[in-house]
């Protein structure tokens, strides 16, 4: 990329997502079932239809720990910033302006199941090289649209075969998948391939993760092995080794 990214995108969830936490609750609270607020419907047993949620569809499921109706691309910006040279806010026409390539790779949920897609999108290394992290930022915390959030060691980001992610199967992400943006790392758990990217934040410290608040999930995440179960196998039990899955009728990659 030649030109620098400046362009700037307040959106009201950017915006609540800049308040301190406690300001950010009044305003949730005073703005709720508004645009403002991002509505919590983790104890919901009616979820609306048309909200995203977990969904066991043929050849991919759905995960969503806190079912939410997804982006609109007019209310998104990704805004990367912490311990760098340059913070900027990207647009969603700006993520285009990025060299980008092609995986096919699996994407295995900690539930068992895993599934395969074509990812195209483009490499940490383009993010790095637009904001330049000072020396002290040892990791990257993640956060999304819909109040799920990641960490990593910057390390683990620049591995190969990680991507960030702007298309699955030749079309841009869903709604479901992770619209317009999401990451995959194939050898870390389903639940370590955050979806709906809104910030991205270098840091000192390692921060938490989701799953490692929500659940008895580790912060690290990294495949283990044991048992996976296909979608594209009948959902057949086939012995894995930890790290990235490939299964004897995978394609190994180039
Ligand atoms: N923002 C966000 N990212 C997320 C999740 C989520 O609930 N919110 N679920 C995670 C889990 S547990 C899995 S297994 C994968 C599932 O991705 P998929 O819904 O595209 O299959 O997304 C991960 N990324
Ligand atoms: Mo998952």
């Amino acid at each position: 990329m030649d030109q620098p990214i400046e362009k700037s995108i307040a959106s009201r969830r950017n915006f609540l997502r800049a308040l301190p936490p406690f300001l950010a609750g009044i305003f949730g609270y005073l703005f709720k079932g508004s645009a403002w607020a991002i509505p919590d419907h983790r104890n919901n047993k009616n979820i609306p239809k048309n909200y995203i949620q977990n969904r066991d569809t043929p050849g991919f499921h759905i995960r969503s720990a806190n079912p939410f109706l997804g982006v609109e691309v007019n209310d998104w910006g990704l805004s990367i910033g912490g311990l760098v040279k340059k913070s900027l806010t990207l647009s969603y026409e700006n993520l285009f302006e990025f060299r980008t390539t092609k995986q096919v790779s699996r994407l295995k949920c900690v539930e068992c199941w895993s599934a395969k897609a074509v990812w195209e999108g483009f490499t940490f290394e383009e993010i790095i090289k637009l904001v330049q992290p000072l020396p002290e930022a040892k990791y990257v915390y993640f956060q999304s649209a819909d109040s799920y959030y990641e960490s990593y060691p910057l390390e683990e980001l620049l591995r190969s075969r990680v991507l960030m992610v702007l298309k699955m199967n030749g079309q841009a992400l869903s709604k479901s998948h992770g619209f317009p943006l999401r990451l995959i790392a194939p050898f870390k758990y389903g639940y370590k391939n955050i979806k709906y990217i809104t910030r991205i934040d270098f840091r000192k410290d390692r921060s938490r993760n989701y799953w490692a608040d929500n659940g008895p999930y580790s912060i690290d995440g990294t495949i283990q092995p044991g048992i996976d179960h296909p979608l594209d196998f009948k959902k057949k039990p086939l012995p894995i080794n930890g790290g990235e899955v490939f299964h004897f009728f995978d394609t190994p990659p180039s």
